[in-house]
């Protein structure tokens, strides 16, 4: 429960609450089955957020990568657990081949805050 001393305080709260719920990058992530961005591709859009893969049935397929304008971290376990991939995923980034150690190996996507 959250109570406000008047109106401007409570909208402006409300305001501040939506801006952050509904927080997409201004170019999105994507993920591609096969290398140099061929075959299916997965769009996730929104930041603060934590994506299954299985739920879109992309785990253990991701062959390249185009990083959007928010940082993307990969995991090979459900929900960010296991192993992180170590490679670069900063915001603007590409990669045509995610290598071999790491070939059809991401499970989970998280795409933190935006700064
Ligand atoms: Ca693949």
């Amino acid at each position: 429960m959250t109570c406000f001393a008047s109106w401007s305080q409570y909208s402006a709260w409300s305001q501040q609450s939506a801006s952050v719920a509904t927080s997409t990058c201004a170019t999105n992530l994507v993920l591609y089955e096969n290398l140099n961005y061929g075959g299916r591709a997965l769009i996730l859009a929104a930041s603060s957020s934590v994506y299954n893969l299985s739920n879109y049935n992309f785990d253990n397929i991701v062959s390249s990568f185009k990083v959007g304008s928010c940082a993307a971290n990969f995991f090979d376990g459900p929900s960010k657990t296991g192993n992180q991939y170590p490679g670069v995923t900063s915001p603007g980034t590409a990669t045509s081949w995610i290598g071999s150690t790491w070939n059809d190996r991401i499970v989970s996507v998280y795409e933190p805050p935006v700064a």
